[in-house]
């Protein structure tokens, strides 16, 4: 399996992914800054907007976190870092898994950009409304599906990680304990430390 990746990007959450997985990847590193690294054809073909992350399994080629999480998730890791498809969880577990990419991030930009709120209007509500569905989600926790850990708390967990980091993480102990309980995972560590050494 090649995963394209590059450092400081949200490639690291699909690392987190894998690494959860314990499946065997080779990182293959992309510069999405340099737009001859980005017309690598066999990139390309994994990613056709040429952004990273990618990946490539066999004959299977595709791109985006939020697909890739659950791509690993439903093949390497069944019933496990994602409920099968029988298991009355699977609802719950699929919205979360596309709350990040849905509601978290566009209201991340709403956030940052200034934009006027619009909650009827914008497919991700707004930002305080995001960060409020958040907070009652995890009233039971310690993980979105309770005590269960899925590739659902990798998307939002390394979402509100980057919420963090960018300094918009709402005044929530329950969001914030999350997010520590999230940082502390063997697997999340050792895909920050890939991402430093590059
Ligand atoms: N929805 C995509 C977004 C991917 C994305 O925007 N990646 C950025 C890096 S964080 C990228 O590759 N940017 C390079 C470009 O768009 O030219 C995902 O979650 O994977």
């Amino acid at each position: 399996m090649k995963l394209y990746w590059c450092p400081r990007t949200r490639a690291s959450r699909a690392v987190w992914m894998l690494e959860e997985a314990g499946v065997d990847y080779e990182r293959v590193f992309i510069d999405v800054r340099d737009p001859v690294a980005r017309a690598d054809t066999g990139f390309l073909a994994a990613s056709p907007m040429g952004k990273v992350p990618a990946l490539e399994d066999g004959d299977a080629r595709l791109a985006d976190s939020a697909a890739i999480c659950l791509y690993v998730a439903d093949r390497y890791a069944p019933g496990s870092l994602a409920p099968a498809p029988d298991d009355p969880e699977r609802g719950r577990f699929l919205y979360w898994m596309f709350f990040a990419p849905g509601s978290m991030e566009p209201a991340m930009a709403e956030k940052m950009g200034g934009w006027q709120p619009n909650r009827g209007a914008h497919g991700w509500g707004d930002f305080d409304t995001m960060t409020r569905t958040l907070e009652e989600a995890l009233s039971e926790g310690p993980w979105l599906l309770g005590d269960r850990f899925t590739a659902a708390d990798v998307m939002v967990g390394s979402t509100a990680a980057f919420m963090k980091m960018f300094d918009i993480l709402p005044e929530s102990d329950r969001i914030g304990g999350y997010v520590e309980r999230c940082l502390e995972r063997p697997a999340y560590r050792r895909a920050q430390e890939l991402d430093a050494a590059g």
